[in-house]
């Protein structure tokens, strides 16, 4: 059989709970479920069933063409694919030069029914037929790997042959001649033109979310594609010049056009992730792999100018509960064990299982926090790390995850860096990860050094590493009033809701541990220093409404979106999907971020986007 009809997975209407709820069935028949992830018996689930892969993807005849229907739940899609070459080699190489999440890559690569094979050395090169080459993290570490490893010369000879490729994000970047990045780097020099930083007044940077690409001319990678929404993560750009004309394939408009993909011949290359870009992006990965060849029927240019979504963030706080399994806990204001006394920790379901239904429900992120990281050591918490390995296999969106990501010396005295926790986090399928409790000590730290940055710090060192997009600071802030600003050194906003005294300020308390130890510095001290140390985007929870079900606290949430210039996730108190679209409307955050009302099924992810369809806020669909 085919191997992309391989792929194809029923996905039926069932229940009164409508056209979302689908059952999945895997290509072996039955519906596999998530086994319990257990602190004892990691190894025991290594290759058990996960969840049911939902990706439809079925070829049929389109006007002499073939048609490729790529669905996700709900939200099939119906694209025009490019014609189709039915005896495609089935092998890929990948380079991967061990920076960043790679693993989506071999996933996607894998579902589409392709093997994969490592380029290790210069003559791997030599071999390959076709090459990805998905490149992860900052632009001066990549090329020193790639010098390190003798890569250089054979990847520009591999590309000046016209063998195919295909590079992603830092992978399109390094094709050109060199990169404003990492103080000034040279490139491949391969395509004219260098790659530049993001400016623009009031501009949020990174680029992060789903955004909709004009496609400038009919290819085989993309043609079909006008309409979808990709996911980019970038703070450096191409731009299209009169001597790299020929090379654009595609542009996007962020704070001004930037190159979206680029093509010549057999070499493309994308500026977004189609490993994280749902079905959309697996139809690109497809097109290549399967040689497509260009249609004729492109996207005409439109004139986008705000195409880049709202996003909405499905949240599973996950934790190990009283019996040793790992469970999907949801809290109020923090508290998340049932209300009987000696309640047990709440269990609303299986992580794997949940992260699975949230990307077929239309989620734009998965955001797993491990909630009792803080007294844990992640890299020895098998357990998560085999959540993230397992729902990166069907999760097609960008997962973070957080929970203890701080320096550590363990029992025996062996430490372990941050960027070793973070890096373990990455090999397991994160694409970003969120501190939390490390980042209030560093914020206090930089204050009292008088705002120096050392280098030495958990945010630095991952964002040099991994590039500033990969890191998130997790805030959680709790209310405290006072009726004068002159009672508290931290930045204090007259309330709509005043204090139990009537006290007409506030300020938002950073807290350490899980909410459990309150700090003299605000959130937006915390947010400012974060910024200032590297960090590329928020995620800002607020305790006193978390579980609440009241909608987002907009003062907090305006009041550190007007104060950064990076990405921040309004996070805590949904309860409809009004909720999501009055916060949008009332402040300048980038995304919005729930977890009880997915998780008892009050609301679905999809009717939250169907809302703010309705509402005119640009949702990916
Ligand atoms: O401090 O680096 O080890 O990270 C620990 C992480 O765990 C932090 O990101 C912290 O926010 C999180 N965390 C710690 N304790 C809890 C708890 O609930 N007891 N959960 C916790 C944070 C808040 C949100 C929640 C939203 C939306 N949970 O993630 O999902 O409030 O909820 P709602 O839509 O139901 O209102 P470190």
């Amino acid at each position: 059989m085919d191997p992309v009809t391989r792929l194809v997975d029923d996905v039926e209407e069932e229940g009164s709970r409508n056209h979302l709820k689908k059952k999945a069935r895997t290509r072996r028949g039955g519906a596999r479920r998530e086994a319990p992830i257990r602190h004892a018996d990691v190894g025991v689930f290594v290759g058990v069933g996960v969840v049911g892969v939902t990706m439809r993807a079925t070829l049929r005849g389109n006007n002499g063409g073939l048609r490729c229907c790529v669905g996700v739940g709900h939200r099939r899609r119906s694209v025009r694919a490019a014609r189709v070459t039915a005896s495609a080699d089935r092998e890929v190489y990948l380079l991967d030069y061990g920076a960043g999440n790679v693993r989506s890559v071999r996933n996607a690569v894998a579902a589409l029914g392709f093997e994969v094979k490592d380029v290790k050395t210069p003559e791997d090169l030599s071999e390959a037929k076709k090459l990805i080459f998905p490149g992860v993290g900052a632009y001066g570490s990549a090329m020193d790997i790639l010098k390190e490893r003798d890569l250089i010369e054979p990847l520009k000879e591999y590309v000046r042959n016209d063998k195919p490729f295909l590079g992603v994000c830092l992978g399109l970047q390094l094709l050109f001649d060199g990169s404003e990045e990492s103080g000034g780097v040279e490139g491949l020099g391969l395509i004219p033109g260098s790659v530049d930083k993001f400016r623009g007044e009031g501009l949020i940077v990174p680029h992060i979310g789903w955004n909709l690409v004009n496609t400038k001319k009919s290819s085989g990678l993309m043609d079909g594609m006008e309409g979808e929404r990709v996911y980019f993560v970038h703070s450096y750009r191409a731009t299209p010049t009169e001597a790299n004309k020929d090379w654009v394939l595609s542009t996007c408009d962020y704070g001004g056009e930037f190159i979206a993909s680029v093509q010549k011949g057999n070499v493309m290359a994308c500026q977004f992730h189609p490993e994280k870009s749902g079905s959309t992006g697996l139809g690109v990965f497809q097109r290549f792999l399967e040689d497509a060849k260009p249609t004729g029927q492109f996207g005409t240019a439109l004139p986008v100018t705000d195409g880049l979504a709202r996003r909405v963030i499905a949240c599973l706080d996950v934790r190990s509960n009283d019996s040793g399994d790992l469970v999907v806990t949801k809290g109020d204001s923090y508290d998340v064990r049932e209300k009987a006394e000696g309640g047990d920790v709440r269990n609303l379901g299986k992580p794997v299982e949940l992260a699975g239904k949230y990307f077929k429900q239309g989620a734009d992120e998965v955001a797993f926090l491990n909630i009792t990281g803080y007294r844990d050591l992640p890299l020895t918490d098998a357990p998560m790390l085999e959540v993230l390995k397992r729902s990166s296999e069907t999760v097609f969106v960008p997962l973070t995850v957080g929970g203890g990501i701080r320096d550590f010396t363990d029992s025996n005295g062996k430490s372990y860096t941050a960027l070793e926790v973070a890096t373990a986090y990455f090999a397991s399928g994160a694409d970003k990860v969120s501190i939390g409790s490390d980042a209030v000590e560093v914020a206090e730290q930089w204050y009292a050094s008088g705002q120096v940055n050392t280098g030495q710090t958990s945010i630095e060192q991952i964002s040099e590493r991994y590039g500033v997009q990969a890191v998130v600071i997790s805030i959680d802030p709790r209310r405290q009033y006072v009726s004068d600003p002159s009672q508290t050194k931290n930045k204090c906003i007259k309330t709509s809701r005043p204090g139990p005294n009537g006290e007409a300020y506030v300020w938002f308390q950073c807290t350490v541990k899980g909410g459990r130890e309150g700090r003299d510095i605000g959130a937006y001290e915390l947010a400012i220093a974060m910024e200032a140390l590297g960090a590329g985007e928020i995620l800002l929870n607020c305790i006193d409404e978390d579980g609440q079900g009241n909608g987002f606290d907009h003062e907090l949430v305006g009041l550190v979106s007007d104060a950064v210039g990076i990405p921040v996730i309004a996070s805590s108190g949904a309860g409809c999907p009004q909720h999501f679209t009055d916060v949008f409307n009332a402040t300048k955050c980038s995304a919005a971020l729930a977890a009880g009302i997915f998780h008892r099924e009050e609301v679905l992810v999809s009717e939250v986007k169907d809302h703010m369809v309705n509402n005119g806020l640009p949702t990916r669909v």
